[in-house]
């Protein structure tokens, strides 16, 4: 890393400056933890091969991810969207379903996917998961499901929603895609609801390349999920009810059990950053960083802020000036599923209003993190946030008197 620091607002690359890193510095730059272990996985499945259909790597990844729940089944998936489709479908959520507005656009779209519609929500600022009130409001009689997301790892108010669910006799699924290796009162996501899903994709901290999987105590919803995981299929020639192909191929499996493996170490690097990061932006006024409830387990590997309205810059300048340096923020989950399309063009949505949503999707950004993100750049990231702190006007008067001579 070659450093370039910044001592006058012109020494900033949004005006012609040298970039702060010479190369991009990623959130979700996926991590590779033993690249021999993958490919003696690898090769042993294509000398033998079996490249996917339920193989070994496969059976034995689940059987690690349900022991280490612990749970009594899990369903490996092609990625995380297939296991949602997979779990909605198996669970019948197939009229009105509450989810929250501020997720990935995955979360709606599997259920759109299905004919279902989602009933978006407002979060808690604090958490950035559904707000449980809010979520009761939105129940109607058309509603058969609640979908809460565990948000950058932070699990839902899963007990408030477990009674709500019960309470109008409606199904409750978790989209755990953050949450792998995340407890709630003591117990790992992955027990909760009717089912969780998991994403394993590539820029997860528990990674197969694509990946996911629905995980659940219920055993004929877990069988009725891999029949439909496999077309339908219960034997060789054999189809009893409809599905798809949401397999995980043997190279995804070799991937996830090599990340598996390493999990606990991914899981040290990562607190470990966003401890620097913690120390780091404490004293910087106006940029709030996500917590991590200090009694559960987390696995850290989101570091999200808020710019809040006292920071000098709004968070869109911001972003910009730090994309210019090679610094890749990201400003997940902007702008909410409610005004993405095509949920922000259809008649139902109209004039919805969920001032959380629209107050957190306003000011978020993610930070790049992961065990290749040293601790020299995030000092150097820390710096050069107060850099900007300080010299925030400044950068804002030169910003806004470059637009005008551009307009
Ligand atoms: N539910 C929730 C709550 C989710 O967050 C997600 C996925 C899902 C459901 C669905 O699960 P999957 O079907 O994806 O398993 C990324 C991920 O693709 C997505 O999995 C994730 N959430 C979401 C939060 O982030 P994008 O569209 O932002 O991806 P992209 O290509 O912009 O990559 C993100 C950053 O990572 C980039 O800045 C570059 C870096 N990157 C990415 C890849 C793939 C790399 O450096 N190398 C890579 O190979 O969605």
């Amino acid at each position: 890393m070659s450093e370039k620091p910044k001592h006058h607002v012109s020494d900033l690359a949004v005006f012609g400056g040298n970039p702060y890193f010479d190369a991009p510095l990623h959130v979700g730059r996926p991590y590779i933890p033993d690249r021999e272990k993958v490919l003696k996985r690898i090769n042993e499945a294509m000398d033998g091969r079996r490249l996917t259909n339920n193989g070994p790597l496969v059976q034995e990844f689940e059987r690690r991810i349900a022991d280490y729940i612990p749970v009594r089944n899990c369903i490996a998936t092609c990625n995380g969207t297939v296991a949602l489709e997979l779990a909605i479908r198996a669970l019948d959520l197939s009229g009105n379903v509450v989810i929250p507005s501020f997720t990935f656009i995955a979360t709606a779209h599997a259920l759109q996917w299905l004919g279902s519609r989602p009933l978006f929500c407002d979060i808690d600022r604090n958490s950035h998961t559904l707000d449980p009130a809010a979520a009761e409001r939105r129940i109607d009689s058309e509603t058969t499901g609640i979908i809460g997301v565990h948000t950058w790892g932070r699990t839902c108010d899963t007990k408030k929603l477990t009674r709500l669910a019960a309470r109008h006799e409606i199904g409750l699924l978790f989209d755990a895609s953050h949450a792998f290796g995340c407890s709630h009162g003591g117990i790992l996501t992955g027990c909760f609801g009717a089912a969780e899903v998991f994403s394993f994709h590539a820029t997860k901290f528990l990674q197969s390349f694509e990946g996911g999987a629905v995980v659940t105590n219920d055993d004929d919803l877990a069988d009725r999920i891999r029949l439909m995981r496999d077309f339908g299929f219960s034997g060789t020639d054999h189809v009893v009810s409809i599905g798809t192909n949401g397999k995980m191929t043997e190279i995804s499996a070799a991937m996830g059990l090599t990340s598996f493996e390493a999990m606990e170490d991914t899981i040290d690097s990562n607190e470990k950053n966003y401890l620097l990061y913690r120390e780091g932006l404490e004293t910087i006024r106006g940029i709030r960083l996500n917590t991590y409830p200090p009694k559960e387990k987390n696995n850290y590997q989101f570091v999200t802020a808020l710019i809040e309205d006292v920071f000098p810059l709004p968070r869109d300048d911001l972003m910009n000036i730090l994309h210019r340096e090679n610094i890749k923020v990201r400003r997940y989950f902007y702008p909410g599923c409610h005004r993405s399309e095509p949920y922000v063009s259809m008649p139902e949505y109209a004039g919805l209003s969920l001032p959380e949503t629209d107050y957190v999707s306003g000011r978020i950004l993610v930070f790049p993190t992961g065990p290749e993100t040293t601790t020299e750049s995030i000092h150097k990231i820390i710096e050069l946030l107060e850099f900007l702190s300080a010299h925030g006007r400044d950068v804002e008067r030169r910003i806004e008197s470059t637009e005008l001579a551009q307009a």
